[in-house]
């Protein structure tokens, strides 16, 4: 199938984050007209606020980015809010696109669905098939629901609503809170503000023998377009770049980046999270769509937005 974005009005909910900007710079020369909606307009988690925002706004398609994310400490630490404010704000939202006659609606998942010892790569019919890792199982449970809920409403009202799974992102707009970002953005500060003070050293959380699988959100936005224009069904589309590294080796990598060598040190009183967690994004490259672009350029990317920012 092949579904035209051209002239159609499309809400990217969560337009200020890491995905939703991105989003907007992909959609930016596809001939529609991108809709935005700050929390000052509409607070997600209202559910009526919702529903008026959508029955004025008139959406054809809605892209949902918005979501409470964090890296492992604040999954680990706050597991009430990431499950209220995902469940919450994705059922207003996938709920009031049913009733609006949303054409079409994108759900945003998260690899870390998937059970903590799936076998590897991790295919998008393991989901449902084990233990989830505790760190973020309240995150990988309201993304669950979420990808449910799409199915849901497929089955019973036949809404075309699909939903895919980023691995681990990183890129422009990311989080650079050293208490609750993901381990990318972290190791990046961390190692631009070793080379500002002339540290020795940089510590990383954890044993740094944790394997990852980095994409950087520009790829993503692009492999999401490529998605909404060409698929229209229940399977949750794996979005990753097939390039799995240790925390280690991350590190050594943005050194070289940032250009700055330090003594790398090892926090074990951190949580190493899931051992593994590689998509196999098989059936999106079976669809046509590829990523190109490896770890090391997208890094001196985001490390160039970094110094911008
Ligand atoms: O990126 P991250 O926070 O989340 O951590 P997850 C990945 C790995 O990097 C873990 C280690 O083994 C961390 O212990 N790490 C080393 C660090 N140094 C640091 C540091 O300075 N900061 C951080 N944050 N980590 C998240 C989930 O899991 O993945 C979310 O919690 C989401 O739910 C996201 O799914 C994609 O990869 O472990």
């Amino acid at each position: 199938m092949t579904y035209s974005l051209a002239d159609k009005r499309i809400w990217i909910a969560g337009h200020r984050g890491m995905v939703g900007s991105a989003l907007v710079r992909r959609l930016s020369n596809v001939g529609c007209e991108v809709l935005t909606a700050g929390r000052e307009v509409v607070d997600l988690l209202d559910q009526r606020a919702v529903d008026d925002w959508l029955s004025q706004a008139k959406p054809d398609v809605i892209i949902l980015a918005a979501a409470k994310v964090g890296g492992i400490q604040a999954n680990n630490t706050r597991p009430a809010e990431f499950l209220y404010d995902n469940m919450t704000l994705q059922s207003n939202v996938i709920h009031g696109a049913y009733k609006n006659e949303v054409e079409k609606l994108l759900f945003l998942g998260s690899s870390c669905i998937y059970p903590k010892l799936a076998p590897q790569p991790i295919k998008e019919e393991y989901l449902l098939t084990g233990e989830l890792e505790p760190t973020n199982e309240w995150y990988a449970i309201a993304k669950i629901s979420g990808i449910k809920m799409c199915q849901a409403y497929r089955k019973q009202y036949g809404c075309d609503f699909i939903s895919a799974q980023p691995t681990n992102l990183y890129g422009p707009g990311d989080n650079y809170n050293l208490e609750t970002s993901h381990v990318l953005p972290a190791l990046l500060r961390k190692f631009h503000e070793a080379k500002l003070s002339g540290s020795k050293s940089v510590t990383l959380w954890g044993s740094g023998s944790p394997l990852r699988e980095f994409l950087h959100v520009d790829d993503l936005a692009d492999a999401l377009v490529f998605l909404l224009c060409n698929y229209s069904g229940g399977i949750p589309f794996n979005v990753g770049s097939g390039t799995e590294v240790s925390i280690r080796f991350l590190a050594e990598t943005i050194a070289k980046v940032v250009e700055y060598d330090a003594k790398l040190e090892f926090d074990s009183t951190k949580p190493d999270g899931t051992p593994r967690k590689l998509l196999d994004s098989g059936l999106l490259h079976q669809l046509g769509w590829n990523n190109t672009r490896s770890l090391e350029d997208g890094l001196i990317n985001t490390y160039k937005s970094y110094l911008a920012q």
